[in-house]
């Protein structure tokens, strides 16, 4: 077991502009509440907390077509990127808390940044790749996949407030898991890209060992690779996970989502981890919000290698 050599950054970013649920923001200091930094300190882990970032809202931020607070979560992210570099530079594994999945777009460029060879393990109920053309919602946090690959960077220009941007991936690089609730133009572009997914339904048929098992195949078996595991809290049921804002039914069971995670512990490749989508401030009930938490923390704590023999 390496979690003693493990040297790991915790970097909160509470961002909640890529939609539209305020209480997203909530979601970096709920996960810290959880026992997150005790635990891995108990455990051994060489642990830095960077704290949480600060993000303030663009004055006059008008929508670009019809996507939504572009400057404001275009600026967010320039400072999310400056950050995970810098906890990459400091040579630890960086484990970013939100926030919304827009985050992704800073978070993986940073990562990137550091490993020019970064693959992404991509765990969502959702693809996250519309574009601001294909958009339904308006929403950044369902398109921060379609800033980050090279392929689709005609399809982002113009956005105000990513001039600083420059896609880091190609489709190549990144494998779905989860994948449930996917809007017609995103289900286009991952066909015509011929991007990896592994829906529900092929978990389902399939099981979630033999999914890892193609996936460690397709990634990283014939040349080692950094994965950036990008972990949206809605990949799991609403049963396990209710507390967020775009629930979706028919998703990741506790046990299948911490074997995902403690998959990716055993390549040794982990390079960042987000943990996004928590909002406490949807939980029905406290069972609801510690259940939704605590399912995050426990991702990030098996990624990490905690308590793994
Ligand atoms: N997420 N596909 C929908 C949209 O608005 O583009 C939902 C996106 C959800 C995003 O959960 O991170
Ligand atoms: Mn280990
Ligand atoms: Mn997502
Ligand atoms: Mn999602």
């Amino acid at each position: 077991c390496r979690r003693f050599h493990h040297k790991v950054g915790i970097l909160g970013a509470p961002l909640s502009r890529g939609q539209e649920k305020e209480g997203v923001k909530m979601g970096p200091d709920a996960l810290r509440k959880s026992g997150l930094l005790t635990a891995l300190q108990t455990g051994g882990y060489n642990l830095k907390d960077y704290g949480n970032l600060t993000f303030e809202d663009e004055p006059k931020d008008e929508p670009f077509g019809i996507v939504k607070m572009p400057r404001t979560v275009g600026k967010a992210n320039a400072k999310l990127f400056e950050a995970v570099k810098k906890v990459k530079a400091d040579g630890r594994l960086g484990v970013i808390l939100g926030g919304d999945h827009s985050l992704a777009i800073g978070s993986i460029s940073g990562d990137a940044a550091c490993h020019s060879n970064l693959c992404v393990v991509w765990v969502d109920a959702h693809a996250d790749i519309n574009t601001p053309n294909t958009t339904p919602s308006g929403n950044l946090h369902g398109q921060p996949m379609s800033f980050l690959l090279k392929e689709l960077k005609t399809e982002i220009a113009g956005v105000p407030g990513f001039s600083w941007l420059e896609p880091c991936l190609t489709a190549k690089d990144i494998v779905y898991v989860g994948l449930r609730d996917v809007d017609p133009g995103e289900k286009d572009i991952i066909k015509k890209l011929g991007i990896k997914f592994f829906s529900m339904t092929d978990v389902n048929h399939m099981g979630i060992q033999k999914v890892m098992e193609m996936i460690n195949d397709y990634l990283y078996s014939r040349v080692k690779k950094p994965i950036h595991l990008s972990f949206d809290i809605d990949g799991f049921d609403p049963v396990l996970a209710p507390a967020t804002g775009t629930p979706a039914e028919g998703g990741l069971t506790y046990e299948q989502g911490i074997f995902v995670a403690n998959e990716i512990h055993k390549t040794g490749l982990l390079s960042a981890i987000d943990l996004v989508e928590v909002n406490p401030s949807l939980g029905k009930t406290e069972e609801e919000i510690t259940s939704t938490v605590n399912s995050g923390r426990d991702i990030i704590l098996k990624a990490l290698g905690y308590l793994t023999i």
